[in-house]
């Protein structure tokens, strides 16, 4: 393997700082990942599942205080406050420097350094970028070595000069008191010490591919996205790209890998997952926006996910997989809710303790298994519905954004934006009830514009005018939707049954893309006429359906507020535009009121 001297010198660096024992550099070879996984099952650190049936798993508990990222946690750190803006974190890099260094001194004595060199998008690709994450932990490895293109190729790729990510990660004593995520987007490094969870450790994921990311991206003219990327593609061989953000554990995972409900399986659709979570998204000269996806990987909502939810997911996480805070079952197999076996009688939970089912805490409600925010780690590879255009140096077209989040009362199953600068205000005021993705209080509404809030590495305000920028600069503007699958009737159930159903709104979507259907006009945008969704082969009452359509000119009158508020913090940094269209939205709603 090349070590070339400007990466040796800084892995110096960081090693007199950290001082471990060792220090190695991996390979992503197939023999390192067997040596690794029986160091790290010998440490207890993982634990071999069952051969048989789970081939190629493991389990990993994390620290009961480190099962979410911790956003309070979380800091961009740039000379000037207003870079960072005011929904960001923010620390000076001196301080933040000065603050991790402490925590970093000595913490890796009698442990490994390991050096993983990893590519965000295609190998050789003009638009990927390079990493390489110092950890002195092998999951933290095992799971880099998943989500990516980690190894030697890597930094062959990089070249003697080549520009990189400088990640550094130490879970030091994993103390909540002792840990920060540190991004220094000025200096393309991240920082990130005592915690042992995803998006806070695989630092290619959250932190490069989204934070420093979009930082170069609004630089460099192009976008980093927290999106999935999904191809339809119809019996004459079209295929269709949408790419669609919502917040952390709103559904990406899902919608990226549908499976067409009965109903429409005449039609002979095929699905095609390009990618579950992030979005890196280029003008090309045909003036189209083209999006790829960075990551090799999948890293999952466990709880919820089942043959009927979503069978490409269970058929990816059959074999190769890490999971991580889900409940161990006697014959060496993993459960949790909402698995397709019902609760095994006894279990071990997510913290290594008996478990039973039916079991109740001290306020009287069942205990998990697993963690609400269990996750899997899986090859992009054993998704059976992959797309062959992974690797493709450009990735897809994208026709249609889609926004959408957990709003029980509000936002209608679908609707249209009016046009792109109306479309950027949609994305810009979404709002969602918070899940266990991160931590706080589960279920409270709060703004997460294109559910990028805790992602964006720079001030929300100017991303905003990127986004606005954007529509400038792109010929063919992807249309802009606002879907919500978590509408719900007075008794809190769903109204919408979601998942593969999906697909009967994403059929309208892109229908209007090609101009194909109309739509009714409403305060907020177009909302399909009733008839215009294909139902065929599902049953919802008419009161359902009318329910899931219905703009109310109260309801909707009453969120203003809400984002007059989120918008007054960005100041006189806030583009002309969003106030535009704040207004434009209140007269049209005012109008309807007369
Ligand atoms: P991150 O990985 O955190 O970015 O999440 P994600 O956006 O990929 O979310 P994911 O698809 O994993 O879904 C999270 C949760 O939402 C799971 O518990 C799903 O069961 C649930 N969910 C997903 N899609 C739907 C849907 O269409 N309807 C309903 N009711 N629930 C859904
Ligand atoms: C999310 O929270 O949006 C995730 C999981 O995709 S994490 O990698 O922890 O950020
Ligand atoms: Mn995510």
């Amino acid at each position: 393997m090349i070590k070339y001297a400007h990466v040796k010198e800084w892995v110096h660096e960081m090693a007199q700082m950290c001082q471990p024992d060792e220090i190695y550099w991996c390979d992503g070879s197939e023999e390192e990942r067997e040596r690794l996984t029986a160091a790290a099952v010998k440490s207890g650190e993982l634990m071999e599942l069952n051969r048989d049936t789970l081939p190629g798993c493991v389990l990993h508990r994390t620290n009961p205080n480190d099962v979410a990222r911790t956003e309070d946690l979380t800091f961009i750190c740039t000379s000037f406050q207003g870079d960072a803006g005011p929904t960001n974190n923010w620390m000076s890099p001196r301080e933040a420097y000065r603050k991790a260094r402490e925590i970093f001194t000595g913490s890796m004595k009698g442990r490994t350094m390991y050096v993983v060199p990893f590519s965000m998008g295609p190998l050789g690709s003009p638009f990927s970028k390079t990493g390489i994450e110092l950890t002195d932990s092998i999951y933290v490895v095992l799971n880099m070595r998943l989500m990516t293109r980690m190894g030697e190729q890597a930094l062959d790729a990089l070249g003697p000069q080549g520009e990189f990510t400088r990640c550094l990660h130490g879970k030091a004593d994993v103390d909540i008191n002792r840990r920060l995520i540190l991004h220094f987007p000025e200096d393309n490094t991240i920082w990130s010490v005592g915690s042992g969870y995803g998006g806070n450790v695989l630092l290619g994921k959250k932190c490069l591919a989204l934070r420093i990311a979009s930082a170069q991206a609004i630089r460099e003219k192009w976008m980093a996205e927290h999106m999935l990327i999904l191809g339809i593609e119809e019996p004459n061989g079209r295929i269709q790209y949408v790419a669609a953000a919502f917040p952390s554990a709103c559904g990406k995972t899902n919608l990226a890998m549908l499976v067409p409900p009965e109903g429409l399986r005449k039609k002979g659709y095929r699905i095609w997952t390009v990618g579950d979570d992030i979005a890196w998204m280029h003008i090309e000269t045909d003036g189209w926006l083209w999006a790829l996806n960075p990551e090799m990987g999948f890293f999952g909502v466990v709880p919820g996910t089942n043959r009927n939810t979503n069978p490409n997911a269970m058929e990816t996480i059959a074999r190769d997989t890490i999971f991580t805070n889900v409940a161990l079952r006697p014959d060496g197999t993993v459960w949790w809710e909402g698995h397709d076996d019902p609760p095994p009688p006894e279990a071990i939970d997510w913290q290594g303790r008996p478990w039973k089912s039916g079991m109740t805490g001290k306020d009287g409600k069942a205990v998990p298994a697993a963690h609400p925010n269990a996750r899997f780690t899986a090859p992009f590879m054993n998704c059976p519905i992959h797309s062959f255009r992974y690797d493709h140096h450009r990735g897809v077209p994208i026709s249609a954004f889609i926004f959408g989040g957990r709003r029980a009362h509000l936002a209608p199953l679908v609707y249209e934006s009016i046009n792109w600068d109306h479309g950027v205000y949609v994305g810009a005021t979404m709002a969602s009830e918070r899940t266990a993705a991160q931590v706080g209080k589960i279920g409270e509404v709060r703004r997460d514009p294109m559910a990028m809030l805790p992602f964006c590495g720079y001030n929300m305000a100017d991303y905003f005018g990127h986004w606005l920028d954007m529509g400038v600069r792109a010929t063919h503007r992807p249309k802009i939707f606002h879907v919500n699958w978590f509408r719900t009737d007075d008794e809190g159930h769903f109204l919408w049954p979601g998942f593969g159903e999906n697909l009967r709104i994403v059929e309208w979507v892109l229908a209007r893309c090609r101009g194909e259907v109309g739509g009714v006009e409403t305060p907020i945008g177009y909302v399909p006429d009733p008839k215009d969704i294909d139902m065929t082969g599902l049953e919802l009452s008419e009161e359902a359906m009318h329910k899931l359509f219905t703009v109310n000119t109260d309801t909707w009158l009453g969120e203003l507020d809400g984002i007059t508020e989120f918008f007054d913090q960005f100041g006189t940094r806030l583009p002309d535009e969003m106030w535009r269209q704040h207004e434009l939205l209140r007269q049209r709603l005012l109008a309807v009121g007369k």
